[in-house]
């Protein structure tokens, strides 16, 4: 399926915030805003020379690919950053099949990255209201090889997602909500579907995005995604509450702040 065209998601330009919210976010519909991040996209700190340059001793986390297993949460590596960014050169994700993934710790580790971005003002994060010590680490940083992939999956709690596009190419399949029944439990590899085994999956009908520097995608509540690098590819990444997802994004948050607790209080779990 990953190299059939299929309809695309709109693409933006000096989007109001008011037609942002009547044409995407109340209807749900992803969409991409190519002059979002306009006051800091051409940040230096956004190259990859500048970013070895200001964090490329930073030791990071990366996670291996493995065809069969795709992520398994306990296969990572250290490197350092420089060492991992100058990898990514000519390099694919068969000769070098590592991601970082998920990385929020550099941003609370060098000011300087966190000061080199801003929240685009469509995607008010509710989730300001909390303390920032109880809340989900954002933004994230993604840096992988051409060829890097995404499994299929829906993000956390049900929250709405955006995502800039600093460096390289990435193409994203995006399947509405009610399709979750085709999807197989995530199980399905957009890549190389097994329709023998997951017939359904023929019938999804996914919208296609392909994403360039500059460019930031919002991804609603509840969409399910695949992603592909086209090149080596970074990107910065947040996961927020609001209008569509206030119900899905509480519940997650209030389960986490029980688990934290008992975790915290282990004669108490045990009880
Ligand atoms: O950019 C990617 O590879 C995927 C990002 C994504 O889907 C996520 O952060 O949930
Ligand atoms: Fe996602």
């Amino acid at each position: 399926m990953s190299d059939a065209a299929y309809p695309q998601v709109d693409r933006r330009r000096n989007l109001s915030l008011r037609e942002f919210r009547r044409e995407y976010l109340y209807p749900q519909r992803p969409v991409v805003i190519e002059d979002a991040i306009e006051d800091w996209k051409n940040n230096a700190v956004w190259t990859w020379d500048g970013l070895k340059k200001l964090c490329g001793t930073a030791l990071v986390r990366i996670y291996r690919y493995d065809p069969k297993v795709e992520y398994r949460p306990n296969d990572v590596r250290h490197m350092q950053l420089g060492e991992f960014i100058d990898s990514l050169r000519g390099a694919d994700s068969h000769s070098f099949p590592f991601y970082l993934r998920d990385e929020w710790s550099l941003f609370h580790e060098y000011p300087q990255l966190r000061a080199a971005q801003a929240v685009p003002p469509y995607f008010f994060d509710w989730f300001k209201f909390v303390p920032p010590r109880l809340r989900l680490q954002y933004p994230r940083m993604f840096i992988g090889p051409r060829g890097a992939i995404t499994p299929l999956h829906a993000d956390i709690w049900g929250t709405h997602a955006w995502l800039s596009q600093l460096s390289g190419r990435k193409r994203w399949l995006l399947f509405s909500p009610d399709q979750k029944p085709l999807l197989y439990g995530y199980k399905v590899r957009v890549e190389s579907p097994d329709y023998e085994r997951q017939p359904l999956f023929r019938q999804a009908r996914p919208v296609e995005a392909c994403i360039s520097p500059g460019d930031t995608i919002w991804v609603p509540s509840r969409w399910s995604h695949w992603v592909r690098s086209e090149e080596p590819g970074l990107s910065v990444t947040y996961n927020y509450m609001g209008p569509g997802c206030f119900g899905s994004s509480l519940q997650g948050f209030f389960r986490q702040q029980v688990v934290h607790r008992l975790r915290r209080q282990p004669k108490l779990a045990a009880a």
